[in-house]
Order: C-alpha cells, then structure tokens, then sequence
C-alpha cells in the first residue's frame, strides 16, 4: 500500500474531557462556548473530524460523561458523523478512593470501584465502544503506609473480574504512570507492571501507552517496540510533556520523539486499527478544538515522515554496520517538509488544505460562543 492510501486511512481519537474546561492544580480557566454536557462535546469532536477527516471516534470519561441513555448518546454522535471510542473508568474522584480504589485495604471500597468498572463495560455494550481504559490514581505517600505486594494481590484479582467481564471484540487497555497522585509508590507505575498483569490475563488486556507518563530522558519508543513485538501495544494517549504529566498538544514539546514513536509503530507492524491513536489533552490556555485540530496535524505529520523512511536503504545500513547512513536514513524521513503532501491529500479527499484556517473561517467558534450560554460548563471533574 502505499503512502498515501496508508495516510488516508489513519484514525485518531479525541478526548471528550478535551474539550471541557481545564486548568491546572491552581486554577481553571472558562473559556467561552465549552460545552454543558457530553452532547455538545460531541458536537465540537465532530468539527474535528470535519475539518481533518481523520478523528472519527470520542473517548468518554465516566462519570464525566454520564448521561441517562447511552444508546441515545451513540445515535447522537452517529448523526454527528464520529462514533464513540474508548470508555474511560474513573476511580479517582470520590473520597472513597483516598487510599485507593481496587487497591484500596478496605473491600467495600475496592468492590465500589469494581462495580464501576463493571458499569463501564455495560457503557461499552450500550455505545458499541470495543475499548475500555484503565488508570489507577492507587498509590501510596509514604512507606510503610500499605503493602506493596498485597496491593498488587488486589489489583490483579479486580483486572481478572473486569477481563472475564468483557464480550466478544472487547479489550481493556492498562494505563501506566509513574506518579502522581501517588508520590512514593504508584500500584502500576511502568510499563513493566502493566505488561506482566495484562501477560497473565490473555490477548484482551493490553497496555497504553501514555506519553506523559514517564520519567524524562524515558525512551518511549523501545516501549513501543518491544510491546508490539509481544503483541501488547494497544493503544496511545498522545500528548507532549517538558516536566511532568503536562498534558500539552503532541508533538509541540519534542517532535523528533513524537516521529520516533510513529516510525517504531509502522516499523513493528502497528500501524492497523489494533493500535488505538488517542489524544489524553488538556487545553489551558489555547482554544479547545483548534488545539485538537492541531495535534491531530501534528501526529499525521508525524506518521508521514514516519512512513517515508526508506526501509531497504536503512536495512542495507543497518547490516553494514554504517551506523552515520542509518542515522541519515532516518534523519532524511524526519526533515522531510510533509506539510504539502497532506495538504494534497486533504484536497484529493474534498477537505480544506489547511484545516486550521477553515476551522477559523467557520464560524463555528462564534456560533459556540453566542448560543452556550446559561447552564454549567463541562471541566475537568465534571
Ligand atoms: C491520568 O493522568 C490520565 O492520563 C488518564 O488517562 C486519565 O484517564 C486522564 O489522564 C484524565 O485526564
Ligand atoms: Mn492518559
């Protein structure tokens, strides 16, 4: 296939919570025209879609996204033109899960956020979503403070409960973080972890990578490749990062990363609708759905360059030992302008070549701003 058609054919996911308020520990910033309710968040995820023809699929955070009919919810985004992605679980914003959630020492605590997740997997049945993603806030502060070892007893007997729970082309997707809120000990704090839990559970757990999620000078994309080769890469929550869990547009802080990602994706065969392209984004300063529309740009520019190394070139290098042609073979892929080549290709499939200028030419923003009015707006814990 070639590059085009393989271009023409990526999808990336959005994030519902994208597209609420959000902020920082500090403060929150309004912006106007954000949504009131999970509907109108699928309707800016769809502008997405519509001015990038890449960004079919909206990830739900439950109970953020909580709505009476869930089926209705699915119709609505049909009618939109996206569909719903991943189901996001949410055990971390209730006090019960102060000392954890399926880790928790007490089990009326851990059979609460068990139920939870169970109840995600009835959102799955009820929207079509065949992703469910999990991440665990459990952790602990101080040593000494819970059993390391029983925590994990805990957390793999709540997996197992979910795994057996899933249907037919279900998966869950194991999200990794090295901390915070947890300071001292995260219960899965690295791909490691993840991995061996999702190992002994069967081919429906996989792990996520989240961008963010690592100590920095982490080389993210041995990550990728060595879990692709044990067919264990399920997915990405895409977003850049200089310090900690930033949470910023991908591939704004380390483009270069971002392309070494993609091109250990395409090289190990990951580049097929097994490996989910999500964006995990929060926009604290910049406008929400032109945020997205970038970074949904960023990682397609990304994927080109990834897709344009020369495979037979850098092999042949590779084999001979020429270790400054291997480099420049990938160099080259890299310092490609791809910009004109998705431009065309935005063309050839009727959309605008610039999908930021004709986001802004909409009027959307506008419309948004003059009819949201009244009502609470959707952020970050709501
Ligand atoms: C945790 O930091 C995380 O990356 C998880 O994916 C959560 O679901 C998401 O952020 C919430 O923004
Ligand atoms: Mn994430």
């Amino acid at each position: 296939m070639d590059i085009r058609t393989r271009l023409s054919a990526q999808r990336i996911e959005t994030p519902s919570w994208a597209y609420g308020n959000s902020g920082t520990r500090f403060k929150v910033f309004a912006q106007p025209g954000v949504p009131r309710d999970p509907y109108e968040k699928l309707a800016d995820a769809a502008q997405v879609h519509r001015f990038t023809g890449v960004a079919p699929s909206v990830a739900l955070h439950i109970p953020w996204d909580r709505v009476d009919d869930y089926a209705d919810l699915a119709r609505h985004a049909g009618e939109l033109g996206v569909g719903i992605g991943a189901i996001n679980a949410n055990v971390f914003q209730d006090d019960d899960y102060k000392l954890g959630s399926v880790t928790n020492p007490d089990p009326r605590v851990r059979a609460k956020a068990l139920a939870h997740l169970l109840e995600c997997v009835d959102i799955m049945d009820a929207t079509g979503s065949g992703t469910l993603k999990l991440w665990f806030a459990d952790g602990t502060n101080y040593p000494g403070q819970d059993d390391i070892r029983a925590r994990q007893d805990r957390l793999a007997e709540a997996l197992e409960s979910v795994y057996h729970r899933l249907g037919e082309g279900q998966r869950f997707l194991l999200e990794y973080k090295l901390f915070e809120p947890a300071f001292y000990a995260t219960d899965v704090p690295d791909w490691g972890t993840a991995y061996a839990h999702c190992l002994r559970l069967g081919p429906k757990a996989q792990v996520v990578v989240d961008t963010g999620h690592h100590a920095p000078g982490t080389n993210i994309e041995f990550i990728v490749a060595f879990l692709l080769r044990e067919g264990k890469l399920g997915g990405f929550d895409f977003n850049s990062r200089f310090y900690a869990d930033d949470d910023l547009m991908v591939g704004s802080a380390d483009p270069f990363q971002l392309f070494r990602i993609m091109y250990e994706v395409v090289a190990g065969g990951g580049y097929t609708d097994e490996v989910a392209f999500m964006l995990d984004q929060c926009h604290n300063l910049e406008p929400k759905i032109p945020g997205q529309i970038r970074s949904v740009m960023n990682v397609q520019e990304a994927t080109a360059k990834a897709l344009l190394v020369d495979g037979d070139a850098l092999r042949s290098a590779q084999d001979g030992g020429d270790v400054l042609q291997a480099n420049a073979v990938l160099m080259d892929a890299f310092n490609t302008d791809v910009r004109p080549l998705l431009a065309d290709l935005r063309r050839e499939s009727g959309l605008d070549p610039d999908p930021m200028a004709a986001y802004a030419r909409s009027g959307y923003f506008e419309t948004i701003s003059a009819t949201r009015v009244g009502g609470a707006q959707a952020g970050w814990g709501a």
